[in-house]
């Protein structure tokens, strides 16, 4: 890796406490991706996407802002990506999944918060994000309490704090809220960029997120194959890394990998052998380095088929239609596919369930572990209900409730195990 400290250092990182992360980032990494067997090849871009995440694909994105162009970072499958780019500006994730520097997070949130708000704030006060750090805007949404609140206090830590809210219920009033918000977004961005999206602008940003999703869609259909071509941990990552990646470069290479694995199919070839226990995960989203469950599955006799999560299917099942010549049809369009996405904030959320459902089917899957962040009311409240119904439909569940630390992976893991016996047994 070249040498960013220059770079890192005039983002105002804390460059200690950036080499602290990366150094256990790194580590984490080669333990737990490193270790598989039978990786595909077109895995090694995406280990070097990873070995360059706070370094070469941060200096893109200051030369992007070199060129006038802007970043926008969000933390929630809601901001329209299409919208982002037709101002040529780039989006890029900001949940966090590691637990770093909790103790500063916690002088300003409560300790019985969500880690994935916590670990965003503890990276925040750490100085040790260069995405977070090199955003012009930072994008909020009003979703669940913890993340609502949390803005709030956000707010004066960032440079321009914007807060999307969000409807509750998939209403007809609900949509007219999620449209005029997508609305006043777009001005925001306008504003913001200095520049109009015009009706080519937004077909082309619709034409290349609809392509990246297209590519991971196809990753995802790969995975009904028995043996399954690739590994749950390495999908995973694909999808973690689509909220960092320059779109077009990713798209190419998630493609690349999905003919590596078309062959691999052909050939009857694994990352596991044939048979291998297959599950389904479902719930809160993973956002880098969040591995510890999907790790402890795949050393535990089982393979990870789907995620049904926004880290996963949730957040790319769909796509945007282009439809209509004028700026407010394609806008129209944007408001009904991101209105379909089944997070658990909405109130009722049938069509979350029947997607897991679908899901199981359809990758062939023997199990559901659904997966809870400690303190996440939407998903932990929905997953009894969840958990229910699938059991009465014949699908068996298992339920987890887990933080950031490593304190629980050998109660998870024999809880895992234990699940693998019975779902084997049947
Ligand atoms: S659309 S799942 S990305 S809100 S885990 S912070 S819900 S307490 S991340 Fe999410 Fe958008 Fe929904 Fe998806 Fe709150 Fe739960 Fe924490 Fe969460």
């Amino acid at each position: 890796m070249s040498d960013y400290t220059q770079m890192w250092s005039d983002l105002g990182l804390d460059l200690k406490g950036h080499d602290a992360l990366l150094s256990i980032l790194g580590g984490a990494y080669r333990d737990i991706f490193h270790s598989q067997k039978d990786r595909p090849e077109g895995m090694k871009y995406f280990d070097f996407v990873m070995s360059e995440v706070h370094g070469l694909r941060i200096k893109e994105l200051m030369d992007a802002k070199a060129q006038g162009r802007k970043v926008i970072g969000s933390y929630c499958v809601f901001v329209p990506e299409e919208l982002i780019l037709a101002v040529e500006g780039v989006s890029v994730g900001l949940c966090a999944g590691a637990e770093f520097n909790f103790e500063a997070a916690e002088t300003v949130l409560p300790r019985n918060l969500c880690p994935l708000i916590k670990s965003a704030f503890g990276f925040k006060q750490g100085r040790v994000c260069p995405y977070v750090e090199a955003s012009d805007v930072v994008v909020g949404e009003n979703t669940c309490d913890g993340k609502k609140k949390a803005y709030e206090v956000l707010a004066p830590m960032v440079k321009d704090l914007y807060v999307i809210d969000l409807p509750q219920m998939k209403s007809d009033a609900g949509k007219d809220l999620l449209r005029a918000e997508y609305r006043k977004f777009m001005k925001k961005l306008e504003d913001v960029s200095g520049r109009k999206i015009t009706v080519a602008g937004l077909k082309s940003a619709i034409e290349t997120t609809n392509a990246k999703r297209s590519a991971v869609k196809r990753l995802a259909d790969l995975r009904k194959s028995d043996p399954a071509p690739i590994s749950g941990l390495d999908a995973l990552l694909v999808n973690q890394i689509f909220f960092y990646d320059d779109p077009v470069r990713f798209t190419v290479s998630v493609n690349a990998l999905c003919d590596e694995l078309e062959g691999r199919v052909r050939d009857g070839k694994g990352a596991f052998p044939k048979k291998t226990t297959r599950v389904l995960m479902s719930g809160c989203p993973m956002a880098v380095p969040n591995w510890k469950v999907p790790m402890i599955v795949e050393t535990s006799g089982a393979v990870i088929v789907g995620e049904e999560s926004c880290v996963g299917e949730r957040g790319t099942q769909w796509l945007t239609e282009i439809k209509g010549d004028a700026v407010e049809e394609l806008l129209e369009a944007i408001t009904d596919r991101y209105f379909k996405i089944d997070c658990a904030v909405f109130t009722p959320n049938p069509s979350r369930l029947d997607h897991v459902k679908e899901m199981y089917k359809k990758y062939r899957a023997r199990g559901v572990i659904h997966y809870s962040l400690q303190f996440c009311s939407p998903y932990t409240v929905e997953s009894g209900p969840v958990e229910a119904d699938l059991e009465t439909s014949g699908i068996p569940v298992l339920r987890l409730e887990t933080d950031y630390s490593q304190e629980d992976a050998g109660q998870i893991k024999t809880r895992v195990e234990a699940f693998l016996e019975r779902i084997e047994a049947r």
